[in-house]
């Protein structure tokens, strides 16, 4: 058992009582008439926590999801930050370790805007790393049974340019992103999701 003095127990509960965890997911996209990232925030609203958590749904839009989550960011004031989207050809729930400055769309985003080969912020660096300690991240998932791996590689489209552009204009706010996989059933992913946002 680690003993902590009065101070640091202090400390850390001045943590717990100000936690605001910002959670966001995405509207459907492509064709789908569902986002399970947004599902996941109607998921997690059923639930009562010891700390204030707000949900966002965001456009799948290079120009607006930036301006809804400036909106949020400011009305919520959050301690952490957990954005989320969904990735269909993945297996596993996934950290983003890295946004990177570049966007390249494969399909037009929901205002039909298809940006090629393009840099985020153009004096902005090559890419920035997720400023929330992602291994505990991922112990806080697989230990509730939640496949989970951390990814190098959130894409070229809305969610790594949401990250990207996160990680530039909010580094005091640490933050990274989740990747839902496809799945039959999310609950198991939610389930992760929801033990990572308790253990923060
Ligand atoms: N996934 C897309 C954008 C919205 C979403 O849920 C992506 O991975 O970029």
């Amino acid at each position: 058992m680690v003993s902590l003095s009065k101070t640091e127990v202090a400390e850390k509960i001045k943590t717990w009582m100000n936690k605001t965890i910002l959670i966001t997911g995405f509207e459907p996209f492509d064709g789908d008439t569902l986002n399970p990232s947004s599902e996941l925030l109607l998921w997690l609203n059923q639930f009562q926590f010891e700390f204030n958590l707000y949900t966002e749904v965001l456009p799948v839009s290079f120009h607006s999801s930036i301006l809804k989550l400036d909106e949020a960011m400011k009305k919520h004031q959050p301690t952490h930050v957990l954005l989320t989207g969904y990735a269909k050809n993945r297996g596993e729930l996934t950290i983003e370790r890295i946004g990177i400055n570049c966007i390249d769309a494969r399909i037009p985003d929901n205002d039909g805007h298809r940006p090629k080969n393009q840099k985020i912020i153009p004096r902005g660096e090559d890419g920035l790393f997720s400023t929330l300690p992602l291994d505990n991240l991922l112990t806080f998932a697989t230990e509730v049974g939640c496949p989970t791996k951390i990814s190098s590689s959130a894409g070229e489209y809305v969610c790594n340019y949401i990250l990207y552009y996160y990680l530039y204009h909010y580094r005091k706010v640490p933050g990274t992103f989740l990747h839902i996989p496809a799945s039959r059933s999310h609950e198991t992913f939610f389930q992760g999701i929801k033990s990572i946002i308790e253990k923060l």
